[in-house]
């Protein structure tokens, strides 16, 4: 990378913990000021001259944008970014950047990994078998779910979702999904509504963003139209669910089982979750190998690069795809 004369003065805030691979790119271009977390009360006079851009996976209110007046630029470590308030970045001219593609695959690998999980009870099974029982009782019960004959939902038809859908073919599973807007090129059956999708197949797979728009989403409606044999799967955002009517879901058998990856307020996983049996429960994953992280972190650090070198973004979100570098 050939950086302009001065770039030796771009100051980037890391606010929380932040990837080291990203941290040591950045620092090799920039200077790297570090911060317990993004609140404005623990800015000095200093940082809010200096900053002109955040690598960050943490939340970025307006506040937060505010009290940094040269900011410029804010790249989010990971592909959604409903945690930054990118509406308000776009008004002040404050680009935002996320990390798609380079994850795909995995988190597409993942799902699949914690649907067959959840429907064929793989982690229970091997906790039996550690825990002797299958020397002292015999073998594991059969599975009351089973693959075979599924018909899978997916909410939230984008990248990750494609990859996951490709995926479920090759099991030999029909595929639909809902977003706002049909996919032109796409095989699989559209739903211009999420109940409408949930009434209509028996497995619903979550991988919308996060944010207002799908807050709450997953309602008890939609789960009961999942039927008595439902599975719910989700590696979108917690907050696109109903946690406890999702747990009310799992308790009274409006639903047969659900697996999570993600959470309305994690690290806290409710009480009520933990206690439901038919529920597989993963800590925000999907995306958490050490190649995928990397590739993550590099893209953090590439698009900072880019930006103070020739003033363009690789991946900016889409509230924020007309802000320009200023002269
Ligand atoms: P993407 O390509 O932008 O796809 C998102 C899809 O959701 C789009 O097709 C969009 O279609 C649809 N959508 C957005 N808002 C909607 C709404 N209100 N109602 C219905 N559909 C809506 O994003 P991606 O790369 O696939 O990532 C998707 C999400 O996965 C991320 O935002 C993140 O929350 C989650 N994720 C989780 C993990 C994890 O570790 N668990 C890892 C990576 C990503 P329309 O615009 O037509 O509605
Ligand atoms: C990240 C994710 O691990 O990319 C996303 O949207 O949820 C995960 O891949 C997470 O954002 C890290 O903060």
């Amino acid at each position: 990378m050939r950086m302009p004369e001065g770039a030796g003065e771009v100051t980037i805030l890391v606010p929380g913990k932040l990837h080291p691979h990203a941290v040591s790119r950045i620092g090799e271009h920039f200077k790297v000021v570090e911060l317990e977390r993004a609140d404005p009360a623990l800015l000095t006079e200093e940082m809010k001259q200096d900053i002109v851009g955040i690598a960050s996976s943490e939340t970025i209110s307006a506040d937060f944008i505010d009290a940094l007046p040269r900011l410029q630029i804010i790249a989010n470590f990971g592909v959604g970014y409903d945690a930054v308030d990118a509406v308000h970045a776009g008004k002040k001219g404050v680009m935002v950047t996320n990390t798609p593609d380079v994850l795909t695959e995995e988190v597409a690998d993942t799902t699949i990994g914690l649907l067959i999980n959840t429907v064929r009870e793989l982690p229970k099974a091997e906790a039996y078998l550690r825990a002797g029982r299958w020397r002292s009782e015999g073998a594991y019960p059969y599975t009351r779910a089973t693959l075979r004959a599924r018909s899978v939902g997916i909410f939230g038809m984008g990248r990750i979702g494609r990859a996951i859908a490709r995926r479920v073919e090759a099991f030999g599973l029909p595929v639909s999904y809902h977003n706002r807007r049909e996919v032109a090129d796409l095989p699989y059956a559209y739903f211009p509504s999420l109940l409408a999708l949930a009434e209509a197949v028996d497995t619903l797979i979550c991988v919308a963003p996060g944010g207002a728009g799908t807050a709450k989403a997953v309602n008890a409606q939609v789960l009961r139209a999942l039927g008595p044999n439902g599975v719910f799967i989700n590696v979108g955002r917690g907050s696109s669910v109903d946690e406890e009517a999702l747990v009310a879901a799992l308790r009274d058998g409006a639903i047969l089982a659900a697996g999570l990856d993600v959470f309305a307020d994690e690290p806290n996983v409710p009480e009520a979750l933990l206690g439901c049996e038919n529920a597989c429960l993963l800590p925000h994953v999907a995306s958490a190998s050490v190649h995928t992280r990397q590739a993550m972190a590099e893209l953090v650090a590439e698009n900072l690069f880019a930006w103070f070198s020739r003033g363009e973004a690789l991946t900016p979100v889409a509230e924020t795809v007309h802000v320009r570098a200023k002269a």
